[in-house]
C-alpha cells in the first residue's frame, strides 16, 4: 500500500493508515478510481507508469488490491485521485468487487491481442454496476497497442461495443509500454473532468 505518492502536477499526497487521503484544503475534490479487467491485461503496469514512468516486462500477478494516490489538475483545480489496482485472476474476483463500492470511476482494461479479455467486458461491466453507484463513470481501455500485428479486436469493434452500452462508456487505446506518461495521465484527467461535470449536474454523486 502506498502512503506517499508524488504526483505529475508536482504535489504529494499524504494518507492516513487506512489509506484515506489527508487534505488540508477540503475544497479540493477527491475521487476514488478502480482499475479492473482480466489478468495480465496490464492494470498494475498502468498504475506503475502513472506513478513513476516505469515499464517492466516482468511483473507478478496482483494478489488482493493495492492503491496509489495521484494529484491531477483539471479546470485549474487540483483533484486528488485514489487509484486502486485490483487482481484480475478469477479467484480474486469477489474480493475485487468490494473495492468498487464508493468508486467514482472505473478503468476497465482489456488486451487487444487476446480476444477473450474483450469478450469478458460485459461481465466486468455487470460486476462494476452491481457493486458500485449507478453514476460510476467507466472508461474501457484497450491496452498493448504496440502489439498491433497480433491484434484480435479492431478499434472500431471496441468503439461500437462501448457506444452500445447504456452507461455512456468511453473507449481509448494505449500501449502502457510505449505511450508516454503524459498521454496516460490524460486518461485520468479526462475521467476526473467527467466526474466533476457529472457532480455539477447531480449533487448527489458519491464521494469516498
Ligand atoms: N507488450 C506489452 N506488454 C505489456 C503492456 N502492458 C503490460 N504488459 C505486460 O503484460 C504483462 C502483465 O502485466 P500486469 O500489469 O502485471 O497485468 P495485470 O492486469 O496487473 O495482471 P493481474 O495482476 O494478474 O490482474 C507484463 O508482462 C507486462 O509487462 C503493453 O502495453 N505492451
Ligand atoms: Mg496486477
Amino acid at each position: 500500500m502506498g502512503n506517499f505518492c508524488s504526483s505529475k502536477s508536482g504535489g504529494s499526497v499524504e494518507t492516513d493508515k487506512d489509506g484515506d487521503i489527508k487534505i488540508d484544503n477540503s475544497s479540493e475534490p477527491k475521487f476514488k478510481l478502480v482499475i479492473v479487467g482480466d489478468s495480465t491485461v496490464g492494470k498494475t503496469s498502468l498504475l506503475t507508469k502513472i506513478i513513476d514512468k516505469d515499464f517492466n516486462m516482468q511483473t507478478t500477478p496482483t494478489v488482493g488490491v493495492d492503491f496509489k494516490n495521484v494529484v491531477v489538475e483539471v479546470y485549474n483545480k487540483k483533484v486528488h485521485l485514489q487509484i486502486w489496482d485490483t487482481a484480475g485472476q478469477e479467484r480474486f474476483r469477489s474480493i475485487a468487487a468490494q473495492y468498487y463500492r464508493r468508486a467514482n470511476g472505473c478503468l476497465l482494461l482489456f488486451d487487444i491481442t487476446r480476444r477473450e479479455t474483450f469478450t469478458a467486458l460485459p461481465r466486468w461491466i455487470e460486476d462494476i454496476t452491481t457493486n458500485s453507484n449507478e453514476l460510476v463513470k467507466i472508461t474501457v481501455v484497450g491496452n498493448k497497442k504496440d502489439l498491433s500485428d497480433s491484434r484480435k479486436v479492431t478499434e472500431n469493434e471496441a468503439d461500437m461495443f462501448c457506444l452500445r452500452q447504456k452507461n455512456n462508456i468511453n473507449y481509448t487505446e494505449i500501449s502502457v509500454k510505449e505511450t508516454d506518461q503524459e498521454a496516460i495521465t490524460h486518461i485520468f484527467e479526462e475521467m476526473a473532468k467527467e466526474i466533476l461535470n457529472q457532480r455539477e449536474a447531480n449533487i448527489n454523486s458519491p464521494s469516498f
